[in-house]
């Protein structure tokens, strides 16, 4: 069972970080956070909690070379970051990988999203973009809280070996526990912790909320 917290705010979370560290399992780290302070604010982030999982929440699609730059901006100060599934494999996710394999880091592959357009087209695409992961194999798949169908199929098809992180929890709609029912290792959490007026005592909340939907 595990949380992930979503750090998107260009806010400043020195102080929440070491308040959560030893409630929640990792952080996530958001493109307006990283681009507003810059990656050595990861470095900064993660020495107040250095044995969580740190994930740099890139969403990249691009050529291969241009995701090994921009992931090598942020990677010695994270442990996996996150790219797109439909670019492919081949002078893209390949490449990506290979390098990050390189550097003893993981790669995130999104297999589809949490809000509702993912509807429009990515949710059309995951036959295709399963067939990219069974190839690419990466350490872990992104795949919606929101619909948890999506999680169980990735499970089923993808198998036990890989690390599948919901988002959508909280502020989308999603129960704390429902992805993990359906598959999931981790929930990824922004808002309902972030936004919230105390956010130690949401992430209590939510722990017991999952372990509770598990229990069931
Ligand atoms: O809705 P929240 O505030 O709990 O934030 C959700 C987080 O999950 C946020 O950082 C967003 O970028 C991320 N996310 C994904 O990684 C993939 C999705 O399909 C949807 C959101």
């Amino acid at each position: 069972m595990g949380l992930l917290v979503a750090l998107d705010r260009p806010g400043g979370y020195e102080e929440l970080v070491g308040k959560l560290c030893s409630r929640v399992d990792g952080f996530k780290l958001g493109l307006p956070l990283l681009m507003a302070r810059g990656p050595g604010y990861a470095g900064l982030l993660r020495r107040r909690c250095r044995d969580a999982l740190w994930v740099a929440d890139l969403k990249l699609a691009d050529i291969g070379y241009v995701m090994r730059l921009t992931a090598g901006l942020v990677a010695e100060h994270v442990d996996a970051v996150i790219a797109h599934g439909f670019v492919g494999v081949e002078g893209a996710l390949g490449e990506l990988k290979d390098y990050l394999d390189s550097l003893g880091k993981r790669l995130v592959v999104v297999a589809s999203m949490s809000h509702p357009g993912a509807r429009e087209a990515y949710d059309h695409a995951l036959p295709r973009i399963l067939e990219t992961l069974e190839r690419l194999r990466p350490w872990g798949v992104v795949a919606p809280a929101t619909r948890p169908g999506v999680v169980g199929i990735v499970r089923r098809r993808l198998g036990p070996g890989v690390a599948i992180m919901s988002p959508g929890v909280g502020a989308q709609g999603a129960e704390p526990g429902s992805a993990l029912c359906a598959g999931a290792d981790y929930e990824i959490v922004g808002r309902a912790i972030t936004g919230s007026g105390d956010p130690v005592e949401a992430a209590e909340r939510i722990r017991r909320e999952q372990e509770a939907r598990l229990s069931n």
